[in-house]
């Protein structure tokens, strides 16, 4: 009998509460998603914003294998990855409004967001920068042997920046902990990837320049975003080095801000939408003898996750003004570095 088609009773038990738990991730970052944009459309988030509405397939596999000492790097699409990795959701949304009781104190913004105590190591606004940053904590972690595997994000256009180049061909060659993956969501801010690239998969066909396996998976597939993870990160921490993943996926909404995205072909966008990962699962689940009540329940407690998270961001107050120049790398101190 296929994977697909097995029985709930062949299934482990783990597999059923891992699935949960994905599914649970994805709701709850879906709702975080669209309240933000809601929150934007009132003025009330300062700065821009980057939704991954429709991509919280990729993060949630991920979050669901990595140990709590692992490290993510991100890109400015990373309030889902940030909230995954277990940053309070709160503190994130007060970050996004700029308020005091935000992540990063009010001053960081959706760009920014960083927990290192939960190994979410930021989210990076320039293209492709955080690559050789997510190589080096790689190449500390291998150094000090930690066992920390490190997971870096990134979008189909980083594959044309060179610093992607130069992370691969150091991570393979110092062998380093670390997983790289792309998230091909078939466009950068407004031009078809495709368009720009002499490769049709932008990642997984440039792998092999790196002596790497090609690793091309549906991204809008939890159990496979799940077990590619799974497989990946046991490889890192094996000291099997490092890999390549391309997740093709799609996002529900622009690039930014209020994006309407008209560059898009009505057809295309109705067809991923049709692909979308959460209602996937859910009917999976449903087929492989889960009750639809477990799921209705989790779906209702994500609601007042994040109503609940709202409230307590709103209440912050702005950062006190004699913030303003703390917490800065040219702050003339040295304490709070390191
Ligand atoms: C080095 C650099 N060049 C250009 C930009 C402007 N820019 C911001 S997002 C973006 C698109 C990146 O696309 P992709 O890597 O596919 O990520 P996605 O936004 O689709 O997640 C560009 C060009 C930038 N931030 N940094
Ligand atoms: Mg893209």
């Amino acid at each position: 009998m296929s994977k697909a088609v097995r029985s709930r009773s062949d299934k482990p038990r783990t597999d059923e509460a891992v699935r949960l738990e994905i599914y649970r991730m994805m709701v709850e970052a879906r709702l975080f998603e669209r309240r933000v944009h809601d929150l934007f459309l009132q003025g009330l988030v300062k700065g821009t914003s980057h939704l991954a509405l429709g991509q919280e397939a990729i993060a949630a596999g991920y979050a669901a294998v990595l140990q709590p000492n692992d490290l993510v790097y991100c890109t400015y699409r990373g309030h889902v990855h940030t909230l995954l990795r277990g940053a309070p959701m709160a503190a994130l949304m007060a970050e996004l409004l700029g308020r005091a009781n935000g992540i990063c104190g009010g001053k960081g913004g959706s760009m920014h967001l960083t927990d290192v105590s939960k190994g979410a190591m930021g989210s990076y606004a320039i293209v492709g920068a955080h690559m050789p940053i997510a190589a080096g904590a790689a190449w500390a972690a291998k150094e000090r042997e930690t066992g920390q595997v490190v997971v870096c994000f990134f979008g189909d256009g980083t594959t044309n920046i060179g610093a992607f180049h130069e992370a691969l061909n150091f991570a393979v060659v110092w062998e380093l902990p670390v997983v790289f993956v792309c998230e091909n969501n078939l466009y950068m801010e407004y031009t078809p990837i495709r368009s720009v690239t002499a490769v049709e998969n932008p990642a997984a066909d440039r792998a092999s320049a790196y002596a790497l396996e090609p690793i091309l998976v549906d991204g809008n597939d939890p159990d496979e975003m799940h077990a590619v993870a799974r497989r990946t990160v046991d490889l890192a921490r094996s000291g099997d080095g490092p890999s390549l993943v391309e997740a093709r996926t799609y996002r529900h909404g622009g690039h930014s801000r209020a994006d309407p995205a008209k560059y898009r072909p009505e057809e295309e966008v109705a067809e991923w939408v049709a692909r979308d990962p959460i209602p996937s699962l859910r009917e999976r689940l449903i087929a492989d003898g889960i009750d639809a009540t477990t799921l209705d329940e989790i779906d209702r407690a994500a609601e007042r996750v994040v109503d609940d998270a709202t409230a307590e961001a709103q209440a912050g107050p702005p950062p006190d003004r004699s913030t303003l120049l703390t917490e800065l790398w040219a702050d003339g101190g040295s304490e709070w570095r390191n």
